[in-house]
């Protein structure tokens, strides 16, 4: 299948607090460019640049305002004379004021993030944008007939909701994509998320309409990240009840009981009857991933792709996670090389 790609990822290389100190984030550079890598190794298929898309493509996941503080936040840090990555220090929670966004950047990070987790660097918005654009220009591939399309994406995106980052992640690309197949056209759109972390993100832009189905896989909640979201009661408001469908799984979960729910999930987007499925695929579900609680092996991508393929959609697959860099591109690969095995 076709891949897309930016080398504009490299302008973002953060920090996050590890052990007490700042320290270079587990989301790193080097681990689209292994990714690439093994694109081309394995012959995938072709390998192009991502187009350029104009700001409303992103707004129609997110706010506004949200956006307009991403495209400026680096410039107003910079202004206070700051040189070091901007984080947040100080969260809007349960009474704090939520009804109206501060002045000053201190503020604005706080406002506008669920965590530390997401920096804000000299090239991070560049880095972003074409992040989504990677994801737009996979998404038309498929509008345009391919069955399947790889979008490199990084950095990440299922933890950004419509009006905050977090978790390594700023603008949510699988969103911003789905988005895109419903203006030109589609009725339905899925997403499933494999990501070992439960795409909040995505989750919150969606939960009040019926015209995306979401349904994520991921590590329990109630003791892995992002910990507030992600349980099996979630299942939507409004427009949108019963189009939201979560799998929390416990620390330690295998192919054995992960292929089950997987199944039941791939089950419950058939059912659903879409005119696109789009994939968040992080593979940080792998065995010796740093930061994540899962014990699938490279093998198991394999099969996870073969059975995505089964369901029989045209699938965009966007990266998401995936922290052991040594075998993200193994990993990652796996997954696309799977489903062309039975979409081909
Ligand atoms: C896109 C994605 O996968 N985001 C994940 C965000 C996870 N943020 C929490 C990171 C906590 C790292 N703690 C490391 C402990 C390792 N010993
Ligand atoms: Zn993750």
């Amino acid at each position: 299948m076709l891949t897309i790609f930016s080398s504009n990822h490299r302008l973002h290389h953060g920090s996050e607090l590890k052990d007490g100190s700042l320290k270079p984030s587990f989301e790193n550079p080097q681990r689209a460019d292994t990714v690439l890598a093994q694109v081309r190794s394995e012959g995938l298929g072709d390998i192009i640049a991502q187009q350029r898309y104009d700001r409303s493509n992103y707004v129609a996941a997110h706010s506004e305002r949200y956006v307009s503080f991403l495209e400026n936040a680096w410039q107003e840090w910079a202004a206070t004379g700051k040189t070091h990555d901007a984080l947040p220090l100080v969260w809007p929670v349960r009474d704090l004021a939520i009804d109206q966004e501060p002045d000053f950047i201190d503020g604005k990070l706080g406002f506008y993030a669920m965590d530390a987790g997401a920096p804000i660097t000299p090239g991070t918005w560049e880095a972003v944008r074409s992040s989504a654009d990677v994801a737009l220009t996979g998404a038309q591939h498929v509008i345009d007939g391919a069955k399947g399309a790889f979008a490199l994406c990084r950095p990440p995106g299922h933890h950004a909701a419509r009006e905050y980052m977090g978790g390594y992640c700023y603008l949510n690309n699988a969103a911003i994509a789905a988005e895109r197949c419903l203006s030109r056209g589609a009725e339905r759109v899925a997403i499933l998320d494999v990501d070992f972390h439960h795409g909040n993100g995505t989750q919150n832009i969606f939960y009040d309409r019926s015209d995306v189905l979401f349904v994520s896989l991921h590590g329990d909640p109630s003791v892995s990240y992002p910990y507030f979201a992600g349980f099996a009661h979630e299942t939507g408001v409004g427009a949108g009840a019963g189009y939201n469908a979560n799998y929390p799984l416990p620390a330690g979960t295998q192919w054995d009981t992960y292929s089950i729910a997987l199944a039941n999930a791939l089950r419950r987007v058939q059912a659903y009857k879409p005119d696109f499925l789009i994939i968040s695929l992080g593979v940080d579900t792998f065995e010796h991933d740093p930061i994540s609680h899962f014990r699938l092996t490279s093998d198991n991508f394999i099969q996870m792709g073969e059975a995505i393929a089964r369901a029989a959609i045209a699938t965009l697959f966007v990266m998401e996670g995936g922290y052991m860099v040594d075998e993200i591109g193994i990993n990652a690969v796996n997954t696309l090389q799977g489903y062309d095995s039975l979409v081909r």
